[in-house]
């Protein structure tokens, strides 16, 4: 029986046009910016995000981490939705290492923060009071399912902040997606922002990497920051190499996987023992809903051993994520087999 995954669309492996890059990469010592690969990465990056300049981390969360150091101070306070990864998986890092507090503003099903609220959230001045100083933004939206930011919401987020002194930082992970989505360029969705990071790593299958983007100055201390991290790397060509490949050549494949996610939630609703919305998949991800009674770990160890590997962001929810590596029939077998286990299950806990 093979194995569907679709835990993530970070499991994805390189392709042959990626390695063959990695082996030929030019190289050189990054930290003193002198890997050529590394620096046609950054420049490559910048130039799509419509950024003066671009900073190649170890991760997603290394990229939002830097952010954060770059753009405020201990004691300062941000605005993050309730569902941000920055919230959720990042450790705590941002307030461990960066020393700020985080505010949260309850994040809409569409991963919008209601602009009122974010309003009525930041701080005025008061002796008591830390000086809110960023927002944090995230597009596509991963524990809202996969939902993207348009470029006029982005805007009136942006415009709102900055009209009150804050910062912008966007949390653009999965930015491509939301790109292809919506028929736009990513530039255009980071455009209103200060400091936005992407992903290689993820449905661009890319091995390792994230980019952090922004004006010169802030990638400037940004690096800096990175150094403190102990994520200043030598010959990062090897790294750079397939990350150029990604962005040539997998952002317009993006769409065959919302086809696929929109195939599996419209095959899984028509399953009654589970409860999925065709109409909220934007992009790559497909939530489903286990009915009360039904544990959702033991449906997912069970589905597990029916080969589908999927992941819960916790409740009754389930993610599926669709990538590279599955393809369409992948998507009509992982439905026959979720059906079998939601079925089964279901009746059991009757
Ligand atoms: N998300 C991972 C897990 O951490 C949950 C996943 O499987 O979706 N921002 C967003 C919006 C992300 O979804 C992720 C990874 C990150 C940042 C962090 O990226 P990495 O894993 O490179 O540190």
């Amino acid at each position: 029986m093979e194995t569907i995954d679709l835990r993530s669309d970070t499991i994805t492996l390189p392709t042959q046009d990626m390695r063959r890059a990695i082996y030929e990469a030019e190289l050189g010592d990054d930290v003193y910016q002198e890997d050529p690969t590394v620096n046609r990465l950054e420049e490559q990056s910048a130039r799509i995000m419509g950024k003066e300049a671009a900073l190649l981390t170890d991760s997603g969360t290394m990229a939002n981490l830097i952010a954060v150091l770059a753009q405020t101070r201990p004691g300062d306070e941000i605005i993050v939705g309730s569902e941000a990864h920055m919230l959720w998986y990042e450790v705590g890092s941002a307030s461990a290492l960066g020393g700020v507090v985080i505010r949260v503003v309850p994040n809409e099903e569409d991963g919008r923060l209601n602009l009122d609220t974010v309003e009525q959230t930041i701080r005025t001045e008061n002796i008591h009071f830390p000086h809110t100083t960023l927002l944090g933004l995230e597009n596509t939206h991963n524990r809202c399912g996969g939902t993207v930011l348009t470029p006029e919401y982005t805007s009136a987020a942006a415009e709102l902040a900055h009209r009150h002194g804050l910062m912008v930082h966007l949390d653009g992970a999965r930015i491509f997606n939301a790109a292809v989505a919506l028929k736009v360029p990513a530039s255009e969705l980071a455009a209103p922002v200060d400091s936005v990071c992407f992903c290689l790593s993820k449905s661009l299958s890319a091995p390792v990497g994230s980019l952090l983007c922004g004006t010169r100055d802030f990638v400037n201390s940004a690096r800096k920051w990175r150094k403190m991290l102990g994520g200043g790397m030598r010959q990062a060509g090897i790294i750079a190499a397939a990350g150029i490949v990604a962005l040539e050549d997998m952002v317009e494949r993006l769409a065959e996987d919302h086809a696929n996610a929109r195939r599996l939630a419209q095959g899984l609703a028509r399953i009654p023992a589970i409860t999925v919305h065709p109409d909220r998949v934007q992009t790559n991800m497909v939530m489903l809903e286990l009915p009360p009674g039904v544990s959702t770990s033991d449906f997912i160890e069970r589905l597990g051993r029916h080969g589908v590997k999927v992941g819960s962001p916790g409740g009754q929810r389930v993610r599926a994520v669709t990538h590279r590596l599955v393809e369409t029939a992948d998507i009509d077998e992982a439905v026959r087999r979720i059906e079998l286990v939601a079925t089964e299950m279901q009746s059991e806990s009757r």
